[in-house]
This record gives structure tokens, sequence and C-alpha cells, in this order.
């Protein structure tokens, strides 16, 4: 199947024996039934597995290419599983460029566990294997990364990580499926913040794995069952139902992302604009390489660098909704520096690019004349 038929359709064969529904039901139940002490027709309890639940796991599996899906509480409650894989003493690589919570959760809770972090630019994605050490038991990748949209290479990075025997992780996020697809570049976890484009529609938080490996899948389900971050079957259902239209929501926000990206960077107050659809770039030859479109996320810098000016352009905005988030059908915009990054500390941030005057945009779907003429009126 191609990729707008797997939206629609992967994992989902006979998706109800009862009564034939074409849409999962929620199954809203906490246990099920057993004839005698392990007589059950697949599930026990829902925190190790959930008929709903399974069914986006499924889909997940399908549009990633992977063999098997998990679906957790948030896209964090994810990253969780997979850091649980290591003991104390292991080291992860990371990039130095990543969602301020990923940074956080590393640093502010894995670290007291005893494993390291080390943050470093993958821009040039050969410069991971000087950082390997007989320690290092995963890669961590964002790519694009968030915010300062960075393209890093996934099959340098698979291809280092295979070398030396480590795992490679990548966070999906941004570009989602339909733009990139991990496991097929050789990467052996596909993480998403479903509560982003997947789920679409802004109304849920949830966080998806795929893996081909059946070994892998066994311990992050083993993870999922014993630290129990699972997602629940409502959101299940809703996050599987904003698959469906996966395909042609990201086709209108690479559309109209591609139009505010260059927009933007005609405009006199505009320093720069981070896309990576843009020849100039500097890994825009990865991006054609490894995603099949440039997608909807873009930042930019105002000239002078001015905190109180960006602050006013997200205040003025009246299409654009300042809040927290991405990936919506509709359009948000927001102040990295003080709001999703702001627990990197300021110099650390600002060496990656994340300075007083960035501002964040997840261009929605709306009409894209629309959206240029509020970013109009509130530049100036
Ligand atoms: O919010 P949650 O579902 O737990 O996902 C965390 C997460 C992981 N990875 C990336 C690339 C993300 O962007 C996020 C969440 N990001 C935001 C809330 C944000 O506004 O950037």
């Amino acid at each position: 199947m191609k990729f707008n038929t797997k939206a629609i359709h992967g994992g989902q064969e006979n998706i109800d024996p009862a009564y034939g529904s074409v849409m999962p039901p929620i199954y809203q139940t906490t246990t099920y039934s057993q004839s005698t002490p392990g007589g059950h027709k697949g599930f026990e309890y829902s925190r190790s597995g959930n008929p709903t639940r399974s069914a986006l796991e499924r889909a997940i599996a399908s549009i990633e290419n992977g063999n098997y899906g998990m679906a957790f509480g948030s896209g964090l409650a994810a990253i969780d599983a997979i850091i649980k894989l290591l003991k104390s003493g292991d080291e992860v690589i990371s990039t130095n460029d990543l969602y301020g919570g990923t940074y956080r959760l590393f640093t502010s809770i894995f670290e007291d566990f005893g494993i390291k972090f080390r943050f470093i630019g993958m821009q040039n994605a050969d410069k991971i294997d000087e950082y390997v050490t007989d320690k290092t038991k995963l890669i961590w990748v964002e790519t694009p990364t968030n915010p300062m949209m960075n393209i890093i290479d996934i099959k340098k990075a698979a291809a280092i990580a295979k070398k030396n025997n480590v795992l490679l992780a990548v966070d999906n996020t941004f570009a989602t499926a339909y733009l990139q697809r991990p496991l097929d570049l050789g990467a052996d976890i596909v993480m998403h913040s479903a509560t982003k484009y997947l789920g679409g529609h802004s109304d849920v938080v949830m966080g998806t794995l795929a893996v081909k490996d059946k070994e892998l899948a066994d311990k992050l389900y083993f993870v999922q069952k014993a630290s129990g971050g699972i997602a629940g079957p409502q959101d299940s259902f809703l996050v599987l139902r904003g698959l469906k239209t996966l395909h042609v929501r990201m086709q209108r926000h690479c559309e109209n992302g591609k139009k505010v990206a260059e927009y933007l960077s005609t405009h006199p107050k505009i320093e720069k604009v981070y896309w990576p659809g843009f020849k100039d770039h500097p890994n825009y030859d990865i991006a054609k390489e490894q995603m099949d479109n440039f997608g909807g996320m873009l930042s930019f810098t105002t000239k002078g660098n001015s905190y109180d000016e960006a602050i006013k352009i997200v205040e003025n905005l009246k299409v654009f909704t300042l809040a927290e988030s991405l990936g919506g059908v509709e359009s948000l915009a927001g102040h990295p520096a003080s709001m999703t990054h702001a627990s990197i500390p300021k110099e650390d941030r600002e060496k990656t690019g994340v300075v007083d005057s960035l501002i964040r945009l997840s261009v929605g779907i709306e009409d894209a004349d629309d959206l240029i003429a509020d970013l109009k009126q509130a530049i100036g």
C-alpha cells in the first residue's frame, strides 16, 4: 500500500469482528473477563493492552514502515520509555538543538539516575562518531530540530550507530511519516509527539514509538506495561481519526509553510527565516534527500534581535494563536526563549540560535493569504 492508503487502512483489517464498525470502538474498560485464569480473548488488563490502543499502535507501525507500534500518554512518556532501556553508567549522544522538554527530561530526571547525556551539534553527522565511547548506548536525533529547523542526516547517523552497535532513535514529530520515514533510513526507533501532526487537531496529548525489530519491540512493550505511561482508549481513538487525514493536512501544511516562509524572507524587518526548503539552508541537500517536502514549521528572527519587539509581534497576531504546541490545523505562534525552550539555560540555547527575537510558527491549513496578511499587520 502507498502512504495515503496506509494512513487510512494500515493495520485496520477486521477492526470490529463483532459488528463490522468502520472505526474501532472505544474500549473504555479497565479489564476483560476470563473463563479460567489466562482464558481471555487477547486482552487481560488495559495497562498491558487495550483493543482501541492496539488499533492505533498497528496504524502507527504501518505508516512508519515498522512492524510494532506503541502509544503513550505523551511524547515525553514515549521518550521516557526509550531511556528506560538504558541503565546507570550508560551514555547518550543527543543533538544540542531539541525540544526543551526533552532536554529537561534528560538532564533533570535521567542524569540523576546516572545516565550521561552529551549534547552536540549534529549538522555534520560525521561528528557524532567522535563522541561515541564504549559506554554509549543511544544516539538521539531530532530532525528537523525544534525550533531551529536544523536537518540531521539520518542515514549517516544510522551508519555510525550500526558501526558502534548502539541504538539510533529519531524524533520524527516535525516531519511526520508523510515526509520522512527514519526506520527506512536505518534508525532503530522512531518517536512522535502524536499531540502534534498525528493527532492534528490540538485536542489530545500523546506519544508514539515504532520499531522494526521484535526483540527491541518486546523490551519497549515491557517498559510500557511495567512503567505504565500508556495512552488511553479515547485519546487513541482521536489520534487514529487524525491519522486518516494526515496526508491531506500535511500537503496543505507544506504548501502554506512554503508561502509563509517565502513572504517572511522578503520582509524588510526580518533578519533570518529558518526553513529547510530554502536552497541556502545549510543542509538543504540532505532535507531534499531524506524528506519528501519541507513541512509547515519555521522560525524567524527580527533585525535588532529585540525581545520586546518579538513579544509585541506574537501579541499582535490575530489568525495565528499565541500558544505552545504545533501541528494542529490552526496556525500557532510561539516565542521559544520564554515558552517551549525556557528550561534550557540562556547561554546554551543562544549557542544553538534560540535568541530573544526568535519566533516559531506552526503554519496551519487556513488560507495562506489570511496568514500572510496577519503576519504583515503584526510585524508592521
Ligand atoms: O508534549 P508531548 O506530547 O509530551 O511531546 C513532547 C515533544 C517531543 N518532541 C518534540 C519535537 C516536541 O515538539 C514535543 C512537544 N513540543 C511542544 C509542546 C512545543 O510546543 O514545541
